[in-house]
């Protein structure tokens, strides 16, 4: 058994979770937020066996887009009077971050 830890954007998080119901895989989705950008983004655990984790991953796959989104850099005044420093830029967010983990035991009681 692994657990699957997948962040992806909100936008796609309502459809991968009917994805993850349809396929009968059991989910926790958490509301996390991105370090970089401060936005809200989401986080699902999913504990699965192991002969089941392409089909996890192909789901994930086929859900999350990749997306530009705008941020405005933070300007520090002491050390540039640039004005163009402080222009928003686009940085490209996704499809979806995963990370995969054994665990060591499963339990329900
Ligand atoms: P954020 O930390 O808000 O990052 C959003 C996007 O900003 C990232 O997209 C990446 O394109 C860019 N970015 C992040 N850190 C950067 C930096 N130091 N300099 C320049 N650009 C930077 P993604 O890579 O698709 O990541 C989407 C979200 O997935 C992240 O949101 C974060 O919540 C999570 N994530 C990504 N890599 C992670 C990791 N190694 N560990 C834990 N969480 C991670």
């Amino acid at each position: 058994m692994k657990m699957i830890i997948a962040i992806v954007q909100d936008k796609d998080s309502n459809i991968l979770s009917n994805e993850f119901i349809e396929a009968n895989i059991r989910a926790t989705k958490l509301s996390s937020t991105g370090g970089f950008l401060r936005s809200g983004n989401t986080t699902f655990l999913i504990g699965i066996e192991d002969e089941r984790i392409e089909e996890v991953l192909s789901l994930i796959k086929k859900t999350s887009h990749t997306r530009g989104q705008f941020m405005t850099p933070q300007v520090n005044m002491d050390v540039s009077m640039d004005a163009s420093a402080a222009y928003p830029v686009e940085v490209q967010v996704g499809g979806a971050t995963v990370f995969v983990l054994p665990i060591e035991q499963f339990h329900q009681f």
